[in-house]
């Protein structure tokens, strides 16, 4: 039973904040405080996703047959909403998600920098025109709408995630039905109150929250959805994509990551430590892009990790609204369980605790799901450390003879999203930018972030289907329609193409 105290949120489907078909709700609490509920939300059902399919396919010919400038219109309201409630906006992500709210401010602007860039792509709706082999023919591309579109969402992003896939399917004449991840539903209801307000019309916006199970599985089974794209688990992913591609529908998912910072041995090693400790323990390394590994050359092996290890141990961990704080508390108690299964099986395996490796519990601490930034050395390719996405403050280290070894240590292992190289050397460089296995390749730079302009996503079991953001999320969201006109004034004698 749910507390008098808690407000109670509701789906939006339609353009109404309506309760789920199953008359039930689910409570979440704050990972820095965990007796403080936050809200309770509709436990959604299939039924509940079918009706938020039927409300998108209803929008569906309006929105599509809106022009792309006038749907840019919305979302530049939108932006303008969402910059006038950023501080709430992200004060509630850190809340509700855990993270620093340095980062969840950061979130919020990567939210409107999508925005604002999907805004403008409302201009540039290009195709191309093109001579015909035939007279009298002309020939050109137009882009339209897939249709039904689902978006599916981590919690680790809870704002920026769902706004990088909505605002290019929503310029690109789609509608939508978003089912954030189940721990973070707040901050996805702010973000629908947020193209509500900027005047979306009903039923191109669909929002759904509740278990995965029931209302992600209905969203991939349903035929009206067109396209699904997805960010989470390459365990989830690897299971919609199936799912999707055997009913023929566009497909993008964005997975987990196994990020390498190879580090040689003339490198600058103060901005290299900056990238190392930012990159592996910045939003408790819950992030795809997190920097799980580094791969260092033996000549600098000893003096980077005396500086990791006093740089570490200067690190404050406390609850995400402190000004001070590095490290804030994981997102919730299951990732606390995973992260310390993954501590254990590391020392089980061999490799060297280096420093951290612990839970903290102790006074405020005792409040939220608390650990130690941790650093396993004497790593071996072959250790389950190695090779699995732990999704936490873990950092492991390698040593390598020299660049070749390192790439080869960096690229043997499933995934393929992020990775950097911290050197001086520009033919080292080069070599490495051209035989890493990875979707975005940063050079003196952490393995973290993207601009929003520019494609985001990975190779290997860290992706599949286009890219998100940039063009790319133009493409994936609109369908590529070539049109023949042949207006000579006369029948042709013989059939058109060869
Ligand atoms: C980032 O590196 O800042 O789920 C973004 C994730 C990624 C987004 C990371 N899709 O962590």
């Amino acid at each position: 039973m749910v507390d008098q105290q808690v407000k109670t949120y509701q789906n939006y489907l339609g353009g109404q904040w309506l309760d789920s078909n199953s008359g039930q709700t689910y409570t979440i609490t704050s990972p820095a405080s965990k007796s403080t509920v936050l809200g309770a939300f509709q436990f959604s059902t299939a039924e509940d996703a079918t009706q938020a399919v039927a409300a998108a396919q209803e929008a569906s010919s309006g929105w599509a047959g809106t022009p792309a400038p006038a749907r840019a219109q919305v979302l530049y309201r939108a932006l303008d909403i969402l910059s006038k409630r950023s501080e709430e906006i992200a004060r509630t992500i850190t809340i509700e998600e855990g993270k620093p709210l340095a980062d969840a401010r950061g979130e919020v602007k990567r939210a409107m920098n999508i925005i604002e860039y999907a805004a403008g792509e409302g201009r540039r709706m290009f195709g191309y025109t093109t001579p015909s082999e035939l007279p009298s023919t002309i020939a050109y591309t137009v882009r339209r709408p897939l249709g039904v579109v689902a978006i599916i969402t981590p919690w680790n992003f809870p704002i920026a995630i769902p706004a990088w896939k909505l605002a290019p399917a929503l310029i690109c004449g789609n509608t939508v039905v978003l089912k954030p991840a189940s721990a973070t539903p707040l901050s996805a209801v702010k973000l629908v109150e947020v193209f509500e307000e900027a005047g979306l019309p009903p039923g191109v916006l669909n929002l759904i929250t509740g278990p995965g199970s029931s209302v992600g599985n209905a969203l991939v089974e349903s035929q009206l959805v067109r396209g699904i794209s997805f960010t989470g688990s390459t365990e989830i992913g690897t299971e919609i994509y199936s799912a999707g591609a055997r009913l023929l529908k566009k497909m993008q998912c964005e997975m987990g990551g196994k990020n390498a910072v190879i580090l040689l041995a003339d490198a600058d090693l103060d901005k290299a430590l900056e990238g190392i400790v930012q990159g592996a323990f910045g939003s408790t390394g819950q992030r795809c892009t997190a920097t799980s590994r580094v791969i260092v050359e033996e000549g600098i092996y000893d003096e980077l990790m005396d500086q990791l290890l006093d740089r570490t141990a200067k690190l404050k961990i406390d609850d995400g609204l402190d000004p001070e704080v590095d490290i804030s508390p994981l997102s919730s108690e299951s990732q606390l369980q995973k992260v310390m299964e993954y501590i254990g099986i590391g020392t089980e395996e061999g490799a060297r605790l280096a420093y951290g490796g612990h839970a903290l519990s102790e006074g405020d601490y005792s409040q939220g799901y608390y650990v130690e930034p941790t650093i396993f050395t004497e790593v071996t390719p072959d250790m389950r450390i190695a090779q699995e996405e732990i999704f936490g403050p873990v950092l492991t280290v390698f040593r390598a003879g020299d660049l070749d070894e390192a790439v080869r240590i960096s690229n043997d292992v499933q995934f393929g999203l992020s990775s950097s190289v911290y050197t001086r050397d520009l033919p080292s460089a080069f070599r490495y930018i051209n035989t890493v296995e990875a979707g975005m390749v940063h050079v003196n730079a952490p393995t973290l972030g993207g601009e929003v302009h520019l494609p985001f996503g990975g190779l290997k079991s860290s992706g599949v289907g286009q890219r998100e953001q940039g063009v790319e999320a133009v493409d994936f969201f609109s369908e590529v329609i070539t049109v023949y006109i042949d207006y000579a004034d006369e029948a042709r004698t013989q059939a058109p193409f060869i």
